[in-house]
């Protein structure tokens, strides 16, 4: 019994850390670590990188930052994308990733509305984009946080948030535009070469520096990995039955 409920536990780590590379969510916080759990290894890799540099004011060439990305990966699950920037008047900003034939809106004018043409004026983010953020889009990302478009923040925006996705010309942008440009965009893709953040300020006074960037890709599971994942997520089920059962009859 006791070498069951051994082997339950195991199976119990194993399969979690599996459900996690399912959801292509994070599973390790350390770069280039590969984390083995029944015999399969799920792969992410996170990038940081040291910026520094002011965007133009008002300025549509912008600031691009090209980043080459090397890793064992060959196929992308999941990026998530890190960004710090310091300043003022977010509402100025927009922003895309590009890798390939990838491209993602991650921001456009946040918090431009009909009446609103300036978007918010908060100043500086310290964000993590990702398609599945349960805060959602960080286009109006006072509403979620504040209840209303006039909930100025205290502070830099912080959290993770889905991209804006919205492709529409930065002059024009609304809330109610519809939203395309997500980070599944680079789904499958090798992610192996040259990524590059681009951010323009399009709206004079108010001004930001973008301080860093990052990378956050998981890889997508082999084959063999996605059968091995199902026999644990087997394995389990018995194994929690026989448990309860014993547990039961305890
Ligand atoms: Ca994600
Ligand atoms: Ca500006």
């Amino acid at each position: 019994m006791k070498t069951k409920s051994i082997l339950s536990a195991a199976l119990l780590l194993g399969v979690c850390s599996s459900a996690s590379a399912q959801s292509f969510e994070p599973i390790t916080n350390r770069v280039g670590q590969s984390f083995s759990a029944l015999a399969l290894t799920v792969t992410q890799v996170i990038t940081n990188y040291a910026i520094n540099l002011p965007i133009p004011d008002n300025n549509p060439s912008g600031l691009a930052s090209t980043k080459d990305f090397t890793s064992t990966i060959d196929r992308i699950g999941d990026v998530n994308v890190t960004m710090k920037i310091s300043g003022n008047f977010n509402g100025d900003l927009v922003g895309y990733l590009t890798h390939s034939s990838g491209f993602s809106v991650l921001l456009n004018r946040v918090g431009r509305v009909a009446g609103n043409d300036l978007g918010y004026d908060d100043g500086g983010a310290n964000v993590k984009f990702d398609d599945s953020a349960s805060n959602g889009d960080i286009h109006s990302y006072r509403v979620k946080l504040g209840g209303s478009a006039n909930a100025a923040l205290t502070g830099s925006l912080l959290g993770s948030w889905a991209p804006d996705g919205r492709s529409a010309d930065p002059g024009l942008v609304r809330d109610t535009d519809s939203r395309t440009a997500f980070l599944d965009s680079f789904y499958s893709l090798n992610p192996n070469g040259k990524w590059t953040l681009f951010l323009a300020d399009l709206s004079p006074g108010g001004t930001s520096t973008l301080d860093s960037w990052g990378l956050e890709i998981t890889v997508i599971p082999e084959p063999a990995d996605w059968a091995l994942m199902t026999l644990g997520g087997f394995v389990l089920l018995f194994a929690s039955r026989n448990w309860r059962r014993s547990a039961q009859k305890a």
